[in-house]
């Protein structure tokens, strides 16, 4: 059983999670609109990733025994930018993800919460792999560019890195993770 705060705040990060996998289906639209086909594809394996986060804390809460409460889920912004702006758009959001992760971490440890807090650090280090990604995936947009050929390379890439996300989360998003 966990606290109702902290039940509160696993609930809120639901919906933050569903709000990232709808965000990411936005810019998968958005990739495909401009014919990035593996940028639009690397988009939709990050939104069934975010999918398989938010499902994670819902059987947590209901491992604890704990009410599941869902809430609106706010509509992405409306983007119409070059894929640069899209990846920084994602390292921003993932930021702002990885404070909020920061801030149920010290719930469960204010309250001595053991349990959440280990539950907690699946979150917390996939957070620091999903900033890496992003993080280089920009720097080899600055290194090969953001348009013509460069882009064409780093397109294909995101295709073939595509293929391979999700496994590993799908994988642990059951009762048991
Ligand atoms: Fe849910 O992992 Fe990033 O946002």
């Amino acid at each position: 059983m966990i606290s109702p705060q902290m039940s509160t705040q696993i609930n809120a990060q639901i919906n933050r999670e569903l709000y990232s996998s709808y965000f990411y289906l936005a810019l998968a639209a958005q990739a495909e609109a401009a014919n990035l086909k593996g940028t639009a594809s690397w988009f939709m394996a990050k939104h069934g990733e975010e999918m398989t986060h938010a499902l994670k804390m819902y059987h947590y809460l209901v491992d604890q025994d704990a009410d599941v409460k869902f809430s609106e889920v706010s509509a992405p912004p409306a983007q119409n930018n070059g894929v640069m702006s899209m990846f920084e758009t994602t390292l921003a959001h993932e930021r702002q993800v990885t404070a909020a992760i920061n801030e149920l971490v010290d719930q469960a440890l204010t309250e001595k919460d053991h349990a959440t807090n280990v539950f907690l650090q699946w979150f917390v280090t996939e957070q620091i792999e999903e900033e890496a990604t992003v993080n280089d995936i920009i720097g080899r947009l600055r290194l090969f560019g953001d348009q013509g050929q460069g882009l064409l390379l780093i397109d294909n890439e995101l295709a073939e890195t595509a293929k391979t996300m999700g496994q590993s989360s799908s994988a642990d998003s059951g009762a048991a993770a």
